[in-house]
């Protein structure tokens, strides 16, 4: 797509919701200001069952900017949402001026720059790099257990719950066949993730250690850098919020192992003293965050580099198209030393690019404790990645640069 074309489809997506100017108004921002005046709050298009809206309502909460969180039903999808984006998706974010943000780290990236004091972005080098790593941790990959957890363990909690949030007002049978049919491509995107039953093993063993490994660290720390979140306190509550610790048998699991872990989302989700708090001196990455990283590195940066390959693999079939579908196609993976299959997401390397640009920036300014700090954590996939063509974010996926070749 040309320039103006995709300036056209971002301004349409930021700005879809906005209203004209009231009669006799002289300037937007008069009406803004009359707006803001009338209605300070900020709205959440969300539902509890959501993960990512977790991850917003947390981070609202915490700055403790004023909003309505407002149900996404059937309705609200089609008078509110789909009118303001363009395609079916919560979270989502108005603000009061009206102006529509939809994908939550775009949704904090926007409000930190409306909102700058208390930062959720430490500003030292290995703080930040920690931060930026775990809310791609979060967003991406814990999808794994959360959608596994959520389809294999809690099934008719789901499907009931999918029923009643988009028809409240119907009865009990009518919103389980709702939800039969709403919940369908959520419970298949469980297997597509990653889930099939010959991973279910693999999956279960991860999450249970990840859970061991973040009840040592939240015994110790209020939050992951300390008595203040971070992006990566909120990419994490996505996963560990809606499908692990409110469906029940999720919940339970979580109860008996990390008890720990139960008191930081209960953390996140009501903060004792919203806005309070800091981040560790010394730019310090607690001892206890090690395993997690590391985790990480492990796990999900192979399966990126694999997504790289993927995409050159379609952009090779579909030269000079630069929509790329949300999935470009299978690709195998390796947990716990089992191997599957899981969909190749180009999202999830855009979310890569975001923390690589910034860990490159931070680089270049010479802050000369990256490179030991990768290595403790055994990121040398990381370091070493093989960057796809540059990537921006579109409608839940990606879109390619237009002049870009393969390389
Ligand atoms: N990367 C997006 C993901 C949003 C997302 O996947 N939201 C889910 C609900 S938690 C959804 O609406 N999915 C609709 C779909 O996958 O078509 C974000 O961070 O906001």
């Amino acid at each position: 797509m040309r320039r103006e074309a995709r300036q056209a489809m971002l301004g349409k997506l930021l700005f879809a919701g906005r209203t004209r100017p009231l009669t006799g108004a002289p300037c937007f921002i008069t009406t803004t200001l009359l707006r803001d005046m009338q209605n300070p709050s900020y709205r959440l298009y969300g539902a509890d069952i959501s993960y990512y809206t977790g991850k917003v309502r947390a981070y609202l909460r915490w700055k403790a900017l004023p909003f309505d969180e407002i149900h996404a039903d059937a309705n609200v999808y089609r008078q509110e949402i789909l009118p303001r984006v363009g395609f079916p998706v919560i979270p989502v974010v108005v603000t009061p001026d009206d102006v529509t943000l939809q994908d939550t780290t775009c949704i904090i990236e926007a409000l930190e720059a409306r909102h700058p004091e208390p930062s959720v972005s430490p500003s030292t080098p290995r703080q930040r790099l920690a931060s930026l790593l775990l809310e791609l941790y979060g967003d991406e990959w814990l999808l794994i257990p959360a959608m596994h957890y959520r389809w294999h363990h809690n099934r008719d909690f789901a499907i009931r719950a999918f029923g009643e949030l988009n028809a409240p007002h119907a009865s009990p049978d009518e919103q389980l066949a709702i939800g039969n049919k709403r919940a369908g491509p959520f419970a298949q995107s469980a297997v597509m993730l990653g889930g099939a039953p010959s991973m279910h093993a693999a999956i279960e063993t991860s999450y249970e250690a990840l859970l061991g490994e973040l009840n040592e660290h939240f015994g110790r720390y209020p939050y992951l850098l300390g008595t203040r979140p971070c992006e990566g306190d909120f990419g994490l509550i996505g996963p560990l919020y809606a499908h692990l610790y409110r469906d029940p048998a999720s919940g339970e699991l979580m109860r008996r192992l990390a008890p720990d872990v139960v008191g930081w989302v209960e953390r996140m989700q009501n903060p004792p003293v919203p806005g309070s708090g800091d981040f560790l001196t010394g730019d310090e990455i607690p001892d206890t965050l090690i395993p997690v990283l590391r985790r990480m590195m492990r796990e999900q940066l192979p399966d990126l580099q694999n997504t790289v390959h993927s995409l050159e693999q379609w952009m090779a079939q579909h030269p000079g198209e630069q929509d790329v579908p949300r999935s470009v196609g299978m690709q195998p993976f390796e947990l716990e030393g089992s191997q599957g299959t899981r969909i190749a997401k180009p999202y999830s390397l855009w979310m890569l690019q975001r923390v690589r640009d910034a860990w490159r920036e931070m680089d270049r300014t010479g802050h000369a404790s990256l490179s030991p700090f990768l290595e403790q954590i055994d990121g040398e996939a990381f370091r070493d990645f093989m960057d796809p063509p540059r990537l921006e974010r579109h409608i839940m996926s990606v879109k390619l640069r237009p002049s870009q070749e393969i390389r």
